[in-house]
């Protein structure tokens, strides 16, 4: 009998297997229709043929196919904030605003691929790796952005939040591209340098190439299309959730950059790249503060270098010096930190009766990610 009170509250809480299938089914279900507009819209400009057969490939083969954490948080966010089920209209709208994260992402995957000179992507060739492709890719990815735009004005034009909705857009993806700035000058590939590599340096640059756009945007969109307004007296619930979200973030960036190190490529869909790309990464930083002198002059010789045998030796250092324990811990930490971030959220009621930041949204993100091993 305790078992059974105990899965029942499981499933109570949670979303079961079947459910969350179910759930991804009905989302990808909207991408078919959205990307059915956008290339109706495209061959409407006069593209021929050969062009809408492109653009579709690349739409297809770029953004579904992840695991939709970011897009799924948006329908999710709105739900909660909203208290019950969604009407139809809710439903297709809010998907529509997680479809275009995870465009921004695609934008953002099929660039970073060429720059991190990556292998694969979702376990399959990354775009620019495919046949006849090549350097074709940076203007598929500019494409995959603008349909953002193109969505956006076709569904939210007359809506209230239409104007936030794009400025927010349109921050993120500059903060974004600071941070992969950030991650690009800090890893020059002709000249390796450890002592410019620290955790605070790689602070900054996982807030900004991954926090914001991947945290922060799918919850703030859900909370313009809930009308939830930028101040409610004295307390700023965007603010709020940034303050929770962003953390949220650097976490999920440490654990994108030990699965580098430590996940499989079938685990993961993608082959690391972080030690032969010199990439400040968490991984680097930990070996670099605890490493003895005789592990530091070794990771000073093999990190960094275009050679899969000095990979292999930066590798076994990261072994010797328990990186895997050392994760775990971090992890427990990170976990702890963002459950106690979450529960100072205010949840009393407005005085105006507008909707009401929940604690929920932030827990339901965080059990997404906490102890992923993808
Ligand atoms: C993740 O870094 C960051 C991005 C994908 C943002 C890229 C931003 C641009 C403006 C192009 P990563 O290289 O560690 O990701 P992955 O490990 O998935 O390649
Ligand atoms: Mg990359
Ligand atoms: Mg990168
Ligand atoms: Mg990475």
């Amino acid at each position: 009998i305790k078992t059974e009170v105990a899965s029942a509250a499981a499933t109570a809480s949670k979303p079961t297997t079947n459910g969350k299938q179910a759930a991804r089914l009905r989302f990808e279900d909207v991408f078919e229709t959205l990307r059915n507009e956008i290339i109706a819209d495209f061959a409407s400009k006069g593209m021929p043929e050969d062009a809408v057969e492109w653009y579709k490939r690349s739409l297809n083969y770029n953004t579904p196919g992840g695991k939709l954490n970011r897009g799924l948080s948006v329908v999710d966010t709105v739900r909660i904030l909203k208290g019950s089920d969604l009407t139809e209209e809710e439903y297709f709208k809010s998907a529509l605003l997680g479809w275009c994260v995870e465009l921004l992402q695609a934008f953002f995957l099929v660039s970073d691929d060429m720059m991190d000179n990556s292998v694969t992507r979702r376990g399959q060739p990354c775009w620019f790796r495919v046949d006849g492709v090549n350097m074709l890719a940076i203007n598929d990815s500019f494409m995959l952005e603008s349909a953002i735009y193109f969505l956006l004005r076709k569904h939210f034009r007359q809506d209230a939040c239409y104007v936030d909705l794009l400025e927010l857009f349109h921050d993120v993806t500059y903060l974004t591209e600071m941070g992969q700035l950030l991650d690009l000058i800090t890893a020059p590939e002709d000249q390796v340098d450890l002592s410019k590599f620290s955790l605070e340096r790689h602070r900054l640059i996982v807030v900004y190439k991954t926090a914001y756009y991947s945290f922060y945007l799918p919850v703030a969109l859900a909370m313009h299309m809930s009308g939830i307004p930028v101040s409610q007296g004295s307390f700023k619930p965007y603010d709020a959730a940034k303050d929770i979200l962003i953390p949220l973030g650097e976490y999920f960036q440490v654990q994108d950059d030990f699965l580098d190190f430590a996940g499989t490529p079938e685990q993961i869909g993608k082959i690391g790249t972080d030690i032969l790309d010199n990439k400040c990464s968490w991984c680097i930083n930990t070996a670099l503060a605890v490493a003895t002198p005789e592990q530091r002059a070794l990771l000073d010789e093999n990190y960094g270098r275009k050679d899969s045998a000095k990979e292999r030796k930066v590798k076994e250092i990261y072994e010797e010096l328990d990186m895997r324990g050392r994760y775990a811990k971090y992890e427990e930490g990170a976990y702890k930190k963002i459950i106690g971030l979450i529960e100072s959220v205010p949840e009393t009621p407005t005085a105006d009766g507008s909707p009401v930041l929940k604690r929920e949204v932030f827990k339901a993100f965080l059990d997404k990610i906490y102890k992923r091993t993808k």
